[in-house]
């Protein structure tokens, strides 16, 4: 058989990690004939509750699972590791300054992009989840400069999944018969969710998601904010944020990446932005990529309206305040 490939989730006692290491154990990420050894970091107060989750792991039994390694050694944690999933953050607590939240990520980030570069595999692709994404990933990629840029990305694929999962629904068509929809920009607010190039695969074959849904008022209002919003309905009814659906969607972003998208179709990922479709460059972006032989690039020659536009380049300024800010706290 295949020689176990390495995953390192951080943040791994925390709810998403929860969810997502059986996944990974599973072979939901990596295939169902890929080995994998866990490698599972939280920090010290945690260190029993991930304990704890070793413990279910092994009381599983995953045919794929050759191995747990459970740390807040964050050296023991990175070493060898092809893929690294960044859970673990500081997330922002009632009443706290945006300011001193950006502060103990980029600590937290710089730490971990030197560990991962001094001590993860060669070629180690790295998926950052924790909050603010882009700019935690910005960050890691800034203090990893032998891990190449394009190693490095951060989790949208829930906002697209979000979005077919919203097109679905309205048209009462398969999921799966969804397909190339674009979250442009930011995991925040500020994405924005394009179904401009989207298709429903219907009998009569492939028909665009505009001229199905026909409700311009819709597309331009109700869909955009219930996708850029569904975090926030998700914490309002289960008192908890997203969890299953985001280890879930971090399996298919690495899936993706690794195995390749199907033909024909994108599929949306935070990337480093080379100045596509006049994106600033320098930014951890979300763009729509097909991806091969473990490689994404980004889908060109899309047209961009009027509407679009302004989008893209809202969230653009966004994340280029973040970055500012971000850099403001490294000196
Ligand atoms: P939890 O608070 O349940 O878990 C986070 C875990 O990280 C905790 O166990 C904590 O001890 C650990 N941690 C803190 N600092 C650490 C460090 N320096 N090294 C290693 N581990 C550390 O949060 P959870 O609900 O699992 O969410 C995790 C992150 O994902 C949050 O930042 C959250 O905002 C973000 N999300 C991102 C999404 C995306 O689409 N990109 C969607 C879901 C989620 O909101």
């Amino acid at each position: 058989g295949k020689d176990p490939v390495r995953v390192l989730v951080t943040g791994a006692a925390g709810q998403i990690g929860y969810a997502l290491v059986p996944m990974i154990a599973r072979g939901v990420m990596l295939g169902a004939d890929q080995p994998v050894i866990l490698h599972m970091l939280d920090i010290p107060p945690a260190a029993e509750a991930l304990n704890g989750v070793k413990m279910e792991l092994v009381d599983a039994a995953f045919p794929l699972l050759k191995g747990v390694v459970a740390t807040t050694d964050v050296v023991e944690a990175c070493t060898g590791v092809n893929i690294a999933v960044m859970v673990g953050g500081f997330p922002r607590k009632e009443g706290m300054e945006r300011k001193d939240v950006m502060s103990k990520n980029v600590s937290i980030y710089k730490a971990q992009a030197s560990a991962l570069e001094k001590h993860a595999a060669p070629n180690c692709k790295v998926l950052v989840v924790a909050n603010p994404a882009n700019t935690n990933a910005l960050i890691l990629k800034e203090f990893a400069p032998s891990i190449p840029a394009e190693n490095i990305t951060c989790l949208t694929r829930l906002d697209h999944n979000r979005a077919l999962g919203q097109i679905s629904e309205r048209l009462n068509v398969q999921v799966c018969d969804v397909k190339n929809v674009i979250i442009w920009g930011n995991h925040s607010s500020t994405q924005y969710p394009d179904v401009n190039h989207a298709t429903v695969l219907t009998p009569a074959g492939e028909k665009p998601v505009r001229e199905l849904v026909a409700d311009d008022a819709w597309l331009h209002g109700e869909f955009i904010t219930t996708v850029q919003q569904r975090g926030a309905a998700i914490i309002k009814a289960r008192k908890l944020s997203s969890a299953l659906s985001a280890a879930s969607s971090a399996c298919d972003h690495i899936r993706d990446w690794v195995l390749g998208t199907p033909e024909g179709t994108w599929v949306s990922m935070g990337v480093y932005s080379d100045g596509s479709y006049n994106v600033p460059a320098g930014l951890i972006y979300s763009f729509p990529v097909t991806c091969c032989n473990g490689k994404w690039s980004i889908v060109q020659g899309l047209s961009i309206d009027e509407l679009s536009r302004k989008k893209l380049d809202l969230t653009a300024e966004e994340l280029s305040e973040e970055k500012a800010l971000a850099y403001s706290c490294l000196s």
